[in-house]
């Protein structure tokens, strides 16, 4: 592997290539940050377009919820309601809690370890440019006569041609797979990433929690991510080219489907929730003034719950008539799991226990988690008691389950991790007053949307259902609910004001505003874009805590004579190292002209089936996209006259500062 600093090491510069486009050298502006290849503001786009995305897919719920207020709702004829349900369901799960995982992942998972960046930075932002093109490409379809409609499992053969003749299933399927392509690429970047750029001296069992909860979910993304691309291939084919895989009329199976997307989606869950876990497990050390308790144990548990996520998927198949002893085997691996799974939540109240703990904002909302994915867990273990199952399934009882853990779980330890690495990010402080006012309305609000749904399952509510009649006495609850519902909604509201108000304020960020124990308090909030001038040599869990403390005979934490002042970070970090001296990778357009093939792909697969199979504007995308990445490869990764250190070209004849955890971007 080259290291960055070879171009300015050739004796002379290489020859003019004849390119297409020059490449950019504008760092500020809004340019800067279409053509930008640095973690750190990928990570933020990333966080800023799933935000979007949330308030879209929060408008639906609302509109969900306020059609099912009363009974014989009128706000949505049947047909809309598929539609925004369905649009729902895929929006939250791959459009906000996937991509508001990555964007952590992002910008802190580097500096976590001590990288300059991830390790192919291009294709980072491939990923991100990927994800914005197939939501882009999914919410089109609103306006392009009618979105999909068939569930975010889009069964099959509901989904099929024959039950689905419009466009809106094309959307899905077309949608989710250039979806697939920005979250598989960007799993084996992080992967490589955290594999081959660690700081010397951290070895996997002194990196922080939620760099190993990283790596474990790009691990499972790689996994499953091929599997339901198998799947919306084959229900493509179906649509498109007359195959028949899940049609019983020419041999094939609908149970395939439901095998291959649950073998996906059970997965999908942990996908979703092991990033949560890793912020909170962040999080509640901090202000417990204690260690994560059982850190070795905590990471085998995770790694156990990503193995055991893929023996379990039947789970969601039990009313399919697979026969006993298949729906044994599965009731019973379904229970198994949920034993690494009680053992961290455990280690979270070990950490907290006997610790002098503080109520931030982030510690509220992270010890919400902790409660409210409890009782979503307990009442997950209840459908694995398949008996009961029988009862509960398709019914509200596991919409109420399944928001217990994939908001009261996975988007309670978002926000905490919002509040938590927002100074790091930032620079700035949010207002703990109103970020206080924002986590109590947001429990509140979602124990009185999601509480009264177990009720509701319990009385027979079916899932799905547009409405329902009044003579099924299931008003009552159902406008519970939606009182619930627009009380998230104020939430939310206060959440934004405060993101308006403290920008105002600006109440500026110390390196270190909460006593943090990992590397990224170690360095100055903003990040700056080399992140570390010298990069850190490990000794241990925490490495910045021990850096900060000692322990005395008690083993209690005391602060060394050598920490600087609380809430200024290392000072000594910056040490003489002339940042001018380094070298960070040019931005680059191909990234984004690569991905711009994809939603014509999409396009010309949607129309080329009602066209009469003329998919020539798929073709046209696969040369964008040829052209695109055949561009980049030929892109050199620095041009040593177009980066933004021009002025200091001489310095960078300087020997590496430590080439090994340098993301030079050459491999991408
Ligand atoms: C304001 C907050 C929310 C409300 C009021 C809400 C409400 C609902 C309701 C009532 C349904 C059932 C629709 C039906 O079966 O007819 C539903 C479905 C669903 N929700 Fe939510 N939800 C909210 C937030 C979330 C979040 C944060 C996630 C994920 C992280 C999520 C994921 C889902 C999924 C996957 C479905 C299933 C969609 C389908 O079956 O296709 N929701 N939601
Ligand atoms: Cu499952």
């Amino acid at each position: 592997m080259a290291t960055v600093l070879e171009p300015s090491l050739a004796p002379p510069p290489p020859p003019e290539e004849p390119a297409l486009f020059k490449r950019p050298t504008e760092t500020t502006g809004v340019w800067g940050w279409i053509t930008t290849i640095d973690h750190k503001r990928i990570g933020i786009m990333y966080g800023v377009t799933s935000f979007v995305f949330f308030l879209l897919g929060g408008i639906e719920a609302l509109l969900i919820r306020l059609q099912l207020a009363q009974p014989d709702g009128t706000i949505l004829s049947a047909d809309a309601y598929n539609q925004v349900f369905t649009m729902h369901g895929t929006t939250m799960i791959f459009l906000v809690v996937m991509p508001l995982s990555t964007a952590f992942f992002n910008f802190l998972m580097p500096i976590q370890i001590g990288a300059r960046d991830v390790a192919f930075p291009r294709l980072n932002a491939f990923s991100y440019w990927t994800f914005l093109f197939g939501g882009l490409f999914l919410y089109s379809s609103f306006l392009l006569g009618g979105a999909p409609n068939g569930g975010w499992f889009g069964y099959a053969p509901n989904t099929s041609v024959t039950f689905s003749p419009g466009h809106n299933i094309d959307f899905w399927v077309l949608g989710l797979q250039i979806l697939g392509i920005a979250s598989t690429v960007g799993a084996v970047n992080f992967i490589t990433t955290i594999l081959n750029l660690r700081a010397p001296g951290m070895t996997l069992m002194r990196m922080p929690i939620f760099t190993w909860m990283t790596l474990i979910s790009s691990f499972l993304l790689l996994f499953a991510m091929p599997i339901i691309t198998i799947a919306l291939f084959m229900l493509m084919f179906d649509r498109n080219f007359g195959s028949q895989f899940f049609d019983p009329a020419g041999g094939g199976n609908p149970l395939l489907w439901q095998h291959l997307f649950w073998l996906f989606g059970h997965p999908e869950v942990y996908i979703l929730i092991l990033p949560a876990m890793g912020m909170v497990s962040e999080i509640i050390p901090v202000f417990s003034k204690k260690p994560l308790f059982g850190y070795p144990v905590m990471v085998f548990a995770s790694i156990a719950i990503g193995f055991m996520g893929w023996g379990v998927w039947v789970h969601h198949m039990f009313a399919t008539g697979l026969g006993p002893v298949a729906i044994s085997a599965f009731s019973i691996s379904t229970m198994f799991i949920a034993v690494p799974t009680g053992v961290k939540i455990f280690n979270w109240i070990g950490t907290m226990w006997g610790g002098s703990l503080k109520f931030t904002t982030a510690m509220l909302f992270a010890i919400g988690f902790v409660g409210m994915f409890t009782i979503g867990g307990l009442s997950g273990v209840t459908h694995a008691v398949s008996p009961h199952d029988r009862q509960q399934t398709d019914t509200y009882y596991v919409v109420a389950h399944f928001h217990y853990v994939l908001f009261g779980g996975a988007l309670f330890g978002i926000m905490g991790g919002i509040y938590f690495w927002w100074p790091k990010i930032f620079g700035w402080m949010l207002n703990e007053k109103l970020g206080k006012w924002n986590f109590w309305t947001w429990l509140i609000g979602f124990n009185v949307a999601f509480g009264p749904m177990h009720l509701l399952g319990l009385q027979g509510m079916p899932r799905r259902i547009y409405t329902y009649g009044e003579e099924l006495g299931l008003n009552f609850w159902n406008t519970v609910s939606t009182v619930g519902a627009f009380l998230i909604a104020v939430s939310v509201l206060i959440f934004m004001w405060n993101v308006a108000k403290s920008k105002r304020e600006r109440v500026v960020a110390s390196a270190d505003p909460w006593d943090g124990r990992t590397l990224e308090w170690a360095i100055p909030s903003p990040v700056p874009a080399y992140n570390f001038a010298e990069v850190p040599t490990v000794h241990a869990v925490d490495a910045f805590w021990h850096e900060k403390y000692d322990e005395d005979a008690e083993g209690r934490p005391v602060r060394r004579d050598t920490a600087p002042p609380a809430g200024s970070g290392l000072a000594s970090e910056m040490g003489d190292v002339d940042a001018s001296a380094i070298h960070i990778p040019s931005p680059s357009y191909y990234p984004l002209v690569a991905s711009a093939g994809l939603p014509l792909i999409a396009y010309g697969m949607v129309y080329g089936r009602t066209s009469g199979q003329n998919y020539s504007l798929a073709v046209l995308g696969a040369i964008v996209l040829l052209g695109g990445l055949y561009a980049w490869a030929l892109e050199p990764s620095t041009e040593p006259h177009d980066d933004h250190h021009d002025e200091h070209a001489e310095a960078e004849v300087v020997p590496a500062l430590e080439p090994a955890t340098t993301g030079d971007g050459e491999e991408a």
